[in-house]
């Protein structure tokens, strides 16, 4: 991070707090480089709902690290990924495992969180990502790549070249967590995102809280005037769903809905394709 004090000389004697925290980092660190090299994630997949008909529309790949680590949560997994500067490589691992598990029906889409570096890294490598998906015998239609909002870039006009560049390959852009932070609004109006989805902490209780519900409504108007698709995340109850419902969100995600489970549920239902 660029400071006024940047120049300034650091302070080199660890105090004995960092000492052990460095410790305790060392072995975080070669744990992690154990999961890269054994490829030692598992990919989990979470329902996503049309709340006009119930039908199920596609699955969020979820990732976990070893169960009972303290690298099990994906926050920690990728957080320390980008500390130590393998991000990309993390990320190659988890889509090539969630693509490899993934089961799909054929009107259901695979949503694949990637971080908006990745995507405008330039040594990202564009055929990565189909060989994995022509394996299965998916298009790239298929796909989801899902950027979250506090992460996205602030430079708009490289993110919209990125976002278009992979548009003409077939993929859809979801913008990831909107509404969770300040720049909800101007991030969704200068991606365009195709997908818009709701960040949790705006449908929790929704139906307790009217500013909620118009932040609800705007983000839904605004996504409309581009023609982006609109999913609520996070609906947990059946009052939550309910206001989803009343504000116009036409598809949701939640634990009320269908929890993270190994394996795509196969539905008896013959649901109308997501986006037509
Ligand atoms: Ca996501």
């Amino acid at each position: 991070m660029t400071t006024p004090y940047s120049s300034a000389p650091m302070e080199t004697t660890p105090t004995p707090l960092m000492s052990a925290a460095d410790c305790g980092d060392t072995q975080l660190q070669e744990s992690f480089v154990h999961i890269l090299e054994e490829g030692l994630v598992t990919p989990q997949y979470q329902p996503i709902v049309n709340l006009v008909n119930d039908g199920l529309v596609g699955w969020e790949g979820l990732i976990r690290g070893p169960k009972d680590t303290a690298l099990e949560s994906p926050l920690a997994l990728f957080a320390l990924a980008e500390r130590l500067g393998h991000l990309r490589d993390l990320e190659r691992l988890c889509r090539e495992r969630t693509i490899a598990g993934a089961d799909l029906q054929p009107q259901e889409k695979l949503f694949l969180n990637i971080h908006p570096r990745t995507l405008t890294d330039p040594t990202f490598r564009e055929g990565e990502t189909r060989t994995l998906i022509e394996t299965r015998q998916l298009r790239a239609d298929r796909i989801v790549f899902e950027i979250t909002e506090h992460q996205a870039i602030d430079d708009y006009a490289l993110l919209r070249r990125v976002v278009n560049h992979y548009r003409k390959q077939g993929y859809q852009i979801a913008l990831d967590d909107t509404g969770a932070g300040y720049s909800g609004l101007v991030t969704l109006m200068e991606v365009k995102p195709d997908v818009v989805k709701i960040d949790m902490n705006l449908i929790r209780r929704l139906h307790e809280d009217q500013t909620k519900q118009d932040i609800v409504r705007a983000i839904c108007q605004v996504s409309s005037g581009f023609g982006a698709v609109v999913i609520a995340e996070g609906i947990e109850t059946p009052e939550e769903l309910a206001a989803v419902r009343r504000c116009g969100v036409p598809y949701g995600q939640g634990y009320l809905l269908g929890v993270p489970t190994h394996r795509c549920r196969v539905q008896p239902l013959d649901p109308p394709g997501l986006f037509g």
